[in-house]
């Protein structure tokens, strides 16, 4: 409704956090036979690295300089007034202590037991008046249950309960589901009628939650706005309300060896063309397998609101 995405259509201008297991890899795989390959958030796939060696380094993964303050402060500098964060990508690693599995950063780790780096970032975003979303992906890559028609409802089951969990320990303002599509192997079921069940269970547990499109097949009729990726769009599809999503360089995950940086003056000029027409601007930062944004990520969020500022935009 009009009234649930009043504060989004107001606020613009958000910080996506895409975080996970696959940020301990830094976007680099060595081989078992020392050949290297290069990836971000899809390594796992894109890399082809077997199950058994991809649990074993998420099991080292300590971001024990995750510093929500710091993340918060560097979105309020930019004049991002929203934040999303993973909170499950398509590696199906949860990044809270979630009880549907172990396959989490509570469970599986080498992180300080006692830390949830998702409540720590609402603690943050709430005494800073910034609102928090999380992302969640449908597609499973490593819930067995998620690739057969068969078990598939199994799978929904734990992916109800784990976004029941989101919804009622972390009350996030909107969730951006991906990983919805069709056509990805072994096979993803996920349909138009899916995503409207989901929806109305969720806006159960809580009517203000927006949702974005991809909960259902990203028509005009699924969620609360659309999701163009990586770039504007030249006018809104059907009226209905959008936000563009970009990386700061060219990656969603941390890549070591990424330095393809957009310049503040880029980021401003994306941001002002994007509102222009009517839209959100999304720009990712992915953490180190620390948890340290990139300063380059950061100076460029400052440097652009700085911009912001000294114009009356911020
Ligand atoms: C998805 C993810 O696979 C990716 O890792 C990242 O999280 C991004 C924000 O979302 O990637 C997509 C989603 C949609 C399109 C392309 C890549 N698309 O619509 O062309």
């Amino acid at each position: 409704t009009a009234d649930r995405t009043s504060w989004w259509r107001q606020d613009r201008f958000g910080m996506f956090i895409h975080f996970g297991a696959y940020s301990n890899l830094e976007g680099e795989y060595t081989r078992p036979d020392g050949t290297v390959c290069r990836d971000a958030e899809w390594i796992k796939r894109e890399c082809k690295i077997p199950n058994d060696a991809y649990e074993k380094q998420a099991a080292t993964f300590n971001p024990a300089d995750f510093d929500a303050k710091a993340i918060v402060r560097a979105a309020k500098d930019a004049g991002q007034r929203y934040i999303v964060i993973t909170s499950k990508h398509h590696d199906g690693y949860a990044m809270w202590p979630t009880k549907q599995n172990s396959w989490n950063l509570r469970d599986h780790s080498a992180f300080d037991p006692h830390r949830d780096i998702l409540a720590e970032l609402k603690r943050a975003a709430d005494a800073a008046g910034i609102k928090l979303g999380f992302y969640y992906s449908i597609w499973d890559w490593h819930d067995p249950d998620f690739a057969d028609p068969a078990t598939f409802p199994r799978y929904k089951k734990r992916m109800y309960a784990q976004l029941k969990e989101l919804v009622d320990n972390y009350d996030p303002a909107l969730l951006w589901f991906d990983g919805e599509w069709d056509a990805v192997d072994p096979v993803n079921t996920w349909s138009r009628k899916d995503g409207a069940e989901l929806q109305t269970y969720l806006h159960g547990l809580n009517p203000e939650l927006i949702v974005n499109n991809r909960v259902g097949k990203r028509g005009v009729v699924d969620g609360d706005f659309g999701t163009p990726e990586q770039e504007i769009p030249a006018a809104p599809v059907d009226g209905q309300l959008w936000e563009s999503c970009m990386t700061l360089n060219d990656h969603w995950g941390f890549a070591r060896y990424d330095t393809h940086w957009k310049s503040p003056a880029t980021i401003v000029r994306n941001l002002l063309d994007v509102a222009s027409r009517g839209g959100n601007y999304l720009l990712n930062v992915g953490p180190d397998k620390r948890g340290r944004v990139p300063q380059p990520s950061v100076d460029r969020l400052r440097e652009a609101g700085r911009w912001l500022r000294a114009h009356g935009q911020g």
